[in-house]
């Protein structure tokens, strides 16, 4: 495999890969010899840790599963059998394994593979993810589909231990041992979510682990394999027998749900993991098999520190250290949050934070070791979050829910009927608005201003830079009904003066007399750039903020009232600013003189690309939108910005 710069300054090592280099599917992996393997893993972790070192992404979660990944499709026929990988954050291995790592480059690029699974590019990929804890519904699904129609298939799912935190795997287990059907669910137990796992859930995973229940079951052990796999044991099975530690343990919580729980096991070993796969292929029923995992294994730096290199940006390998992305002084949205939240933190004892597992991308982590009592970490559990700032909101302290827009999806009816029916004062802090970059559609801030506009009683803001930003939490934090804060990934360089903001209207930033651009978010810098080139073109636009998405600034929705509208947002044009403006004029009576034009993300999902490249795509870059008003003034297409 050839490898290229990372801008490091120098190109890691040409990596050889000769076992790699000869699989062109998951049969030709069965081909190898048991031996090989060992080296196998050797080339898969090579080539994953350079391609991160340049391309960025997810690493640490990718390393942890690379001898299960080769177990898996060493033992099982995953051209036929499905493999299902929970959030997908893991599955390079599996890619590499699948006939892609010609392409394997190019993962994260536009155009290029997605770095998670997709079934639209891979038949190997056998369910789409992105979101945590979906793994195990989706492959009961596909279980009882077998089931009715007499198949053979195998079903499979890998979930993390973080995963397993989220409410959905533990509905999806309940209903698998209720059925009862064929299903093996394996656990990856690294005893981390991004950061270190928390709740009762990880501390009983780490009781297995330690062997507190292993020593009851150990005496019974040989009646248990006998149960499962019938009276004449395999050899395979004794010896799984005596190389598995604790290989069976009943009264485990999976065994009251209807599981057979195997485990713990090494899952870096490969001859135990495939003498496990070997006989756990043909029990009948559902099967939780526990493996115990480390994160970031064989690349020191992740090994040392799990949760930095869960998601990199460029690295040098050698050294660890990352590319770029120095100290600069301009603050990214995240950092101004932070900043505001201590200091609300210092001023209102009341104010307490909540994350769900995202203490790190949301910016509570400075918060969480200086005020460890008021930051809740409730694992991958938004709807929990929701319902917990309700009850705390009820009770009289105020909390902040931080929460990505593509996360906070997941608690939407929690929004509506624990927090919005009740009108109780929940802050809503929504990080990654909008594009998102070289993550996958299942992870773009696509829908937010409009699932959260039709709710009744809650307030959108959304601030253009780290200035309102601030503002904005200051204020919603003296109210007494939901408010929403919603901001998209990246720097938030200053648009207009920082001085004589009064964030609880809109504000005009430019006065134009041809057009006005009404937008939302740092796309605001993009349309005040627009603006500029079209006045060398003779053509005088205005550029109006409005910050509140909900409910809009009516005087200065007045005020521009009559001029074509050109509306600006990062976020789904159907229900999102644009249509609250629509739905302005029309309530107002004046759509027969005011011409509205939205644009903003189209009606379709929003493919990985560099955050720059996706805007670009969009039509949401100055030369996009000063486009968008040409086509808004009738001026003919020939009449671009350069
Ligand atoms: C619903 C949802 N919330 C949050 C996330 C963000 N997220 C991605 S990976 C991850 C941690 C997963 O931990 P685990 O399943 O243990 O896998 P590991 O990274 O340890 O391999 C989180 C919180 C997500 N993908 N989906």
């Amino acid at each position: 495999m050839t490898t290229r710069d990372n801008g490091a300054g120098e190109c890691p090592d040409e990596i050889n890969t000769p076992l790699l280099d000869i699989i062109r599917r998951p049969s030709d992996v069965k081909n190898l010899s048991q031996d090989d393997l060992g080296q196998l893993a050797k080339e898969l972790r090579k080539t994953i840790i350079a391609t991160a070192s340049v391309n960025g992404g997810h690493l640490a979660p990718h390393l942890g599963v690379v001898e299960l990944a080769i177990a898996l499709h060493y033992i099982f026929d995953t051209e036929r059998d499905a493999l299902i990988w929970d959030v997908g954050h893991q599955s390079y291995a599996h890619k590499l394994l699948t006939g892609r790592a010609d392409r394997f480059q190019s993962i994260r690029q536009k155009g290029g593979l997605s770095g998670y699974p997709r079934i639209s590019e891979s038949p190997y990929d056998a369910f789409g993810v992105g979101h945590s804890s979906t793994s195990i519904s989706a492959a009961l699904g596909m279980a009882v589909a077998r089931d009715r129609s007499n198949g053979t298939r195998k079903v499979v799912s890998v979930i993390g231990d973080g995963a397993m935190t989220g409410g959905m795997a533990w509905e999806a287990l309940a209903h698998a041992g209720h059925i009862g059907t064929d299903m093996l669910v394996i656990l990856n137990d690294n005893e981390m979510s991004i950061s270190k796992n928390v709740g009762a859930l990880s501390a009983y995973f780490s009781r297995l682990i330690t062997g507190g229940l292993y020593t009851r079951a150990r005496q019974d052990i040989n009646g248990l394999l006998k149960q499962m796999l019938g009276p004449h044991l395999s050899r395979a099975a004794q010896r799984v027998e005596h190389s598995v530690k604790g290989l069976i343990t009943p009264g485990t919580v999976f065994e009251e749900f209807g599981f057979k729980y195997v485990g713990p096991v090494d899952g870096h070993d490969l001859d135990t993991l495939i003498d496990c796969f070997s006989n756990l292929k043909n029990v009948r029923g559902p099967v939780f098999f526990h493996c115990v995992t480390q994160k970031g294994k064989g690349y020191e730096y992740a090994e040392q520190d799990p949760c930095t290199y869960h998601g990199v940006r460029a690295f040098d390998i050698e050294t660890g250290r990352f590319v770029g992305g120095g100290a600069t002084p301009t603050p990214s949205f995240t950092d101004a949050f932070t900043e505001t939240m201590i200091d609300a933190f210092e001023k209102d004892n009341r104010v307490v934070g909540i994350t769900a597992a995202m203490s790190t991308g949301t910016g509570l982590c400075a918060l969480e070791q200086r005020h460890p009592d008021r930051i809740f970490d409730v694992g991958i559990c938004e709807q929990h979050a929701v319902t917990f700032a309700a009850g705390l909101a009820i009770s009289g302290q105020k909390p902040v829910c931080a929460i990505y827009s593509t996360f906070l999806q997941r608690g939407y009816d929690q929004l509506i009927h624990d927090v919005c029916l009740q009108n109780l004062p929940v802050v809503f802090a929504i990080d990654r608005a909008g594009t998102v970059g070289e993550d996958s559609p299942t992870q773009q801030g696509a829908f937010d201003l409009s699932f959260l506009r039709l709710v009744p009683n809650i307030t959108v803001l959304a601030p253009r830079d780290h200035v309102d930003l601030r503002f904005m939490f200051e204020w919603a934090l003296k109210q007494d009904s939901p408010v929403a804060v919603r901001y998209a990934r990246g720097k938030a360089p200053l648009i207009g003066p920082e001085e004589g903001r009064d964030i609880t209207r809109g504000e005009l930033l430019r006065e134009g007399t041809d057009a006005v651009i009404f937008g939302v978010g740092p796309c605001l810098a993009a349309a005040l750039e627009a603006a500029e080139a079209l006045q060398e073109e003779g053509v005088s636009v205005g550029v109006a903020d409005a910050r509140f998405v909900k409910p809009l600034d009516a005087e200065l929705m007045d005020k521009l009232a009559g001029k074509p509208i050109l509306t600006v947002e990062e976020n789904t044009v159907k229900g999102g600013l644009g249509s609250a403006v629509l739905e302005y004029y029309q309530q107002t009576n004046r759509l027969h003189d005011t011409r509205v034009l939205s644009i903003g993300f189209p009606d379709a999902f929003i493919d990985h690309a560099t955050r720059e490249e996706q805007l670009a795509d969009l039509g949401l870059d100055a030369t996009g939108i000063a486009a968008s008003v040409r086509a808004l003034l009738g001026a003919p297409a020939h009449n671009r910005v350069n």
